[in-house]
């Protein structure tokens, strides 16, 4: 059995279940991070030394980083769909995979710990503006590669790149701030919205 330790709230969490449902997958999930068990406690620390969710066990094979768990589980199921073995069609993938995991994951931090956690660390008006400004501008490069490229981000299929990027989406529309209208991004939230993984995992009414 396949076990999942992290909070179903915490988007990285999310990633992993809404690959799951794409799998066809059965996880054991338990409740780990803020709000839970510590994830400093030291039994959580001996499997993630970063202290952070989500964490995989698969038998023996201990996994941490969402869009590594994404990988391997739809490696694991021979999903070529989701993840392509071909060179080229994997590494446009993996672009956008971890363009979500580094450049879009950093960009919105401010913004995200200022109007949805109020965190009293992230009140300085000038450096919310900045960051919302960046954020904004992020979403809108991705609606313009949707528009040019899509139907989604790695083409003409679904793709784990969908997954993260779905999720970030979800993030972007559920924050209180003012975002311009990008139609190409509302168009693919229209069309994830045809998954019941993201449904239930994405657009489940948590940022
Ligand atoms: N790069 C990591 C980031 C994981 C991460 O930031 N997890 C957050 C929740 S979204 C966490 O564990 N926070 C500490 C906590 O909730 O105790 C990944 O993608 O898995």
């Amino acid at each position: 059995m396949l076990k999942l330790l992290g909070k179903a709230s915490s988007i990285n969490v999310r990633k992993v279940l809404w690959t799951s449902h794409e799998l066809g997958l059965t996880l054991e999930r338990e409740d780990w991070g803020s709000g839970f068990r510590s994830t400093q406690e030291p039994e959580f620390l001996a499997l993630n030394p970063n202290g952070l969710v989500p964490v995989l066990i698969d038998g023996a094979r201990v996994l941490w980083e969402s869009n590594t768990i994404c990988r391997y589980l739809a490696g694991r199921e021979g999903r070529r769909d989701l993840l392509p073995q071909e060179p080229g069609a994997r590494a446009a993938v993996e672009m956008w995979m971890d363009w979500q995991a580094t450049d879009l994951n950093g960009a919105w931090r401010y913004v995200f710990m200022s109007r949805v956690r109020g965190h009293a660390d992230y009140q300085d008006a000038a450096s919310l503006a900045a960051a919302e400004r960046e954020w904004n501008r992020l979403m809108g490069l991705l609606d313009a590669h949707l528009a040019q490229h899509g139907p989604y981000a790695a083409g003409a299929a679904f793709t784990l790149a969908d997954v993260v990027l779905g999720l970030s989406l979800n993030r972007w529309l559920m924050t209180p701030f003012e975002r311009p209208e990008y139609a190409g991004l509302a168009a693919y939230q229209q069309r994830l919205l045809q998954r019941p993984g993201y449904v239930q995992h994405g657009a489940n009414g948590l940022p």
